[in-house]
């Protein structure tokens, strides 16, 4: 939390500059400093993004959306929280009031959710496929995977409710991951069908 630290670190150089004789311009000079770091770091590195949202029918502002009101009834609830600092990220996923007790794929995409569900484009991949394009998307199990990827496959409970957590040792490059799509099955992991998970069901727009 950028903002928590910048608010600390500008109340302990006012006491410093309220305490002190002669050092205080010395010492609000080191604090100076410090925020200056701050605030480089949460520029450069950090990532702390949450998302709560209901799904929905598709429009324009939609946070979320579902294409299969079976699998992910309107109504249904998501959560996605994303931190990231220090070349690595963490994922979490939960959701409630879906379809029970069934499986579903869920990844880390490129683009914002839309109308139709292949809007949201393909994986956001950390080294990308160089044989994929907008046609034909990654399938090489060497860059489809849950490292070079962000994978969130859960299963729901009797309820209707999920968790699932990913790490990655990267962090997203900034504005090229927009969304998590819901699929209708597990992902695959093998040769030539690597990252394929069914049917896009629903998708939740998460700017990265
Ligand atoms: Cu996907």
């Amino acid at each position: 939390m950028p903002s928590t630290r910048l608010v600390i670190g500008a109340a302990v150089s006012s006491l410093l500059i309220a305490g002190c004789g002669g050092g205080a311009a010395e010492e609000e000079a080191e604090a100076t400093d410090d925020r200056q770091e701050e605030t480089q770091d949460s520029q450069d590195d950090a990532l702390d993004v949450s998302v709560s949202a209901a799904f929905g029918p598709y429009a324009e502002d939609a946070e979320a959306v579902t294409y299969d009101e079976e699998a992910v009834p309107e109504g249904a609830e998501v959560e996605v929280s994303v931190t990231g600092e220090d070349g690595g990220s963490e994922y979490s996923l939960s959701v409630s009031g879906l379809e029970a007790n069934r499986e579903f794929g869920s990844h880390l995409h490129t683009e914002p959710c839309g109308e139709d569900p292949a809007d949201s484009g393909p994986h956001y991949q950390n080294e990308a496929d160089p044989e994929a394009d907008a046609e034909n998307p990654s399938t090489d199990p060497a860059y489809a995977n849950p490292e070079n990827e962000v994978w969130l496959d859960f299963a729901t409970d009797e309820n209707g409710n999920a968790e699932q957590e990913a790490e990655v040792d990267w962090v997203p490059r900034e504005g090229e991951a927009n969304s998590v799509v819901l699929h209708e099955e597990h992902t695959s992991e093998e040769e030539g069908a690597a990252g394929a998970a069914g049917d896009r069901l629903a998708c939740v727009n998460v700017a990265l």
